[in-house]
């Protein structure tokens, strides 16, 4: 355990009792344990390390309720040069980018919440940002291009772009306003000839910047918008978890949660991955594997050690499983990155309610087989799980028993299918995804013995 985190746990149990501040860490807290772990589900009682995004609510919680306990309940008592707002900004239409994301409409709302302005959309918006839109009961900001044709004079800030190939057509540049964004400043840059308001910082999320500026303009978004302002930045950086994120924004989604009420980050990271999961096309193979993870540590005669455990849940498994040959390798590359000694995805069909496998060394297909048992097929790679369909109940009580029942590490190794040669780098790609890149493994094929070596 890492001393932060016992720093974090020390403190958390001081504070525990007494404390009426949230900040998405009350659940995690109230099932931590005195050696820093947290019990997973109250019937078995099997517990699990925190996740990121518990670990940082937990070490965040205080500070973060007491910045917001700071906050004026009206902040027309704050003196006039603290409340400074860009004036330019105000009755200006907010909207963010094309192939529109959860941050780009979370920070439309909240931007123009903040500074007066009128959310738009720049684009049909996708399942994750519909989630939090549903589960804030915040109602979806109309299409730019309708409110231009209403008001086609309207001045423009845009939020999380500044590049004009990201901009929705409808939009002339010459009444752009504002820019708020996170992304480099690249080739395709937006041009003006006067001088805008800018905000851009380097943090992971643009719903970072707007929750920050609510708080040193000493203003308190409504539950909804903060709501979504957390989920933004969740989206943003993998629960936390992404290269881009900074303290900013880990501070940023305590005061959020605090702000929103919520007791059990995780829970909600959670629910949003997997509402997330049902549009696969721009999820990478790291946001899959790592998108919803947690770590069970074991220590039983034959293995003394730790397993990460995914889900993904889908209403479609075969265009998952299709990339097998994707995830493989970044499941063996994200054991190597997180330190743990066995990894597994399983992957739900939350339509027929049946589970897959995915198994890349034969330590977890000797486990697989002895807790589950299923039809193995790819080589070793996939089992069928056939109706489990949950890992609190189903997948960790039958793993934690075949350990404890004394199941031992196979003694041969047959040489595995894939390996990792170059472990590589994650870095967040233009459409804000946890992509891997500069890695590279080598790939033995069972069928014809043959070894080659794949980069991603
Ligand atoms: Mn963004």
């Amino acid at each position: 355990m890492s001393d932060k985190l016992e720093m974090s746990i020390n403190f958390a149990d001081d504070t525990k009792a007494s404390s009426t501040f949230k900040g998405g860490a009350a659940a995690a807290l109230n099932r931590s344990t005195a050696d820093g772990k947290v019990i997973d589900d109250d019937e078995t009682g099997i517990v699990r390390n925190p996740t990121e995004v518990e670990r940082q609510s937990m070490m965040n919680f205080v500070k973060a309720g007491k910045i917001v306990e700071s906050l004026p309940d009206d902040y027309a008592s704050v003196p006039d040069m603290e409340l400074y707002l860009p004036e330019m900004l105000t009755d200006a239409v907010f909207v963010g980018h094309l192939v529109t994301d959860l941050d780009s409409i979370a920070g439309a709302i909240g931007g123009a919440a903040l500074y007066g302005g009128k959310p738009a959309r720049a684009s049909k918006v996708n399942s994750e940002t519909q989630f939090a839109l549903d589960y804030w009961n915040v109602e979806k900001p109309p299409k730019i291009e309708d409110v231009l044709k209403e008001d086609p004079d309207s001045d423009i800030c845009l939020v999380d772009h500044q590049q004009s190939s990201q901009m929705n057509p409808a939009i002339r540049a010459d009444k752009v306003v504002g820019i708020i964004d996170h992304h480099a400043l690249q080739s395709q840059t937006l041009v003006t000839d006067v001088p805008v308001y800018i905000d851009i910082r380097p943090w992971g999320s643009m719903a970072a910047i707007i929750a920050h500026t609510y708080v040193i303009h000493s203003r308190r978004p409504p539950k909804g918008i903060a709501g979504m302002l957390l989920c933004a930045i969740l989206s943003d950086t993998l629960n936390l978890q992404g290269p881009t994120t900074t303290d900013w924004d880990r501070l940023m989604v305590s005061v959020l949660a605090e702000m929103a009420d919520v007791d059990d980050i995780q829970l909600l990271a959670q629910k949003q991955f997997k509402a997330k999961s049902q549009e696969l096309a721009g999820l990478s193979a790291h946001a899959l594997v790592n998108g919803d993870a947690k770590t069970f540590s074991f220590k039983a005669s034959g293995f003394d050690g730790t397993i990460y455990f995914s889900v993904v849940e889908t209403t479609d498994d075969d265009i998952i499983l299709d990339r097998a040959s994707e995830l493989l390798p970044e499941m063996l590359a994200s054991k190597e990155e997180k330190g743990v000694d066995m990894i597994f995805l399983a992957v739900v069909n939350i339509v027929k309610l049946k589970s897959k496998l995915l198994i890349c060394d034969h330590l977890a297909e000797s486990i697989a087989i002895e807790a589950f048992g299923g039809e193995i097929s790819c080589n070793g790679t996939l089992m069928d799980l056939g109706n489990r369909v949950s890992r609190k109940k189903e997948y960790i009580p039958v793993i934690t028993s075949v350990i404890n029942d004394g199941w031992t590490k196979p003694a041969s190794a047959p040489q595995a299918e894939w390996t990792v040669k170059k472990l590589g780098h994650l870095e967040v790609d233009p459409s804000d995804q946890v992509q891997r890149r500069g890695s590279t493994f080598v790939h033995f094929n069972p069928m014809d013995q043959s070894t080659a070596i794949v980069a991603f």
